[in-house]
């Protein structure tokens, strides 16, 4: 049978069949990656063959097994750990990300903000901004709001406005979930478990969990769930669409890039930085940099630029670390 991962448990993964069965599966054979030791063979969101297998006893139950896991469009993956050489697979076969941010309570730093934009470039998954808790902004939040939106669609990223507690906007997010499979990212507390609920009346996910706030420590486990959002009756065929949640995962984590790479993945940067006198230009103290020229007279926002630097700041660190 065929079927879809939507949950892993640690050593089982929980498969949705075609016709709508659950089966609680383990995995069976060699499914490494070429050139990464995961944590996990088999990810949220891989289509696969299951099989079962009797035990051959009378009152055991038959055990699934997943013997076979179809090519996958794409894949996320992220150490396992800082120092770990081990990656763990987030999801597999997304067509975009979204990440829900907060002005305030907590507020979302544009650094934040703009190295999970470098990752999912990197990882060419098209990232959808989604600014959530409008209900609670004073004047100025809303301002910085209004802000920080027009120099991301200035970029070329779809922003929404929403508000999960009282439903303001979920009409328009729904419309751009419909039909793809969506990475929900963001940090804790801004509101991802509450947009699932809005969105899937019946997930039933809790929310503001006091583990977020006290189990940050290395060992944490968690595990991806896949949520399919109840269709769009107005549509003539309707499409499916679903939703992955990764409780305590951040970010995609630092991917793997030579320091010169850094800037291709920032678009304006990238696109800008084709003029500097250098073509390897690191926009850090170069002569005849066009990018630090467009920093200062405000075509490129300050903000982006520090962000570019920070990650930079990383590479190095990684450096002195090898
Ligand atoms: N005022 C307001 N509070 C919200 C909104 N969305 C979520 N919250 C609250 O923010 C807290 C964290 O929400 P939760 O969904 O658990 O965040 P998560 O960690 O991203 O899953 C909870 O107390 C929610 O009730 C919103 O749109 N407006
Ligand atoms: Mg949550
Ligand atoms: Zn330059």
């Amino acid at each position: 049978m065929k079927g879809l991962v939507i949950r892993n448990t640690g050593s089982w993964y929980v498969v949705r069949t075609d016709d709508g069965q659950l089966f609680d599966c383990k995995v069976k054979g060699n499914f490494r990656l070429k050139g990464i030791r995961s944590t996990n063979p088999v990810a949220v969101g891989d289509r696969v063959e299951i099989k079962g297998q009797g035990t051959g006893s009378i009152g055991q139950e038959e055990v699934f097994y997943i013997t076979e896991i179809e090519d996958r469009r794409n894949y996320i993956i992220r150490k396992a750990s800082n120092l770990s050489k081990q990656s763990h697979i987030i999801a597999a076969n997304v067509d975009q990300a979204a990440l829900v941010i907060t002005v305030s309570h907590p507020e979302t730093s544009t650094t934040f903000i703009d190295r999970f934009l470098a990752s999912a470039e990197a990882y060419r998954v098209p990232v959808v901004l989604v600014f959530n808790k409008t209900d609670i902004y004073t004047e100025d939040e809303l301002r910085y709001l209004q802000a920080i939106t027009a120099l991301y669609e200035s970029l070329g990223y779809t922003c929404r406005h929403c508000s999960a507690s009282t439903g303001e906007g979920i009409e328009a997010i729904r419309q751009t979930f419909e039909g793809k499979t969506t990475l929900l990212s963001g940090n804790s507390g801004v509101g991802k478990s509450t947009l699932i609920n809005r969105l899937i009346p019946d997930a039933n996910l809790r929310t503001a969990e006091i583990s977020d706030a006290h189990n940050t420590g290395m060992h944490t486990t968690t595990f991806s769930e896949m949520y399919t959002l109840p269709s769009l009756t107005t549509n003539l065929l309707p499409l499916t669409s679903y939703i992955i949640d990764t409780p305590g995962i951040k970010g995609f984590g630092t991917f793997d890039m030579e320091r010169s790479e850094v800037s291709h993945y920032f678009r304006e940067i990238f696109r800008i930085g084709q003029e500097c006198r250098f073509a390897d230009c690191t926009h850090t103290n170069e002569p005849g940099c066009a990018v630090r020229q467009a920093v200062e007279e405000h075509r490129i926002a300050q903000s982006r630029f520090t962000s570019y630097l920070s990650m930079l700041e990383d590479k190095d660190a990684e450096k002195y670390r090898k």
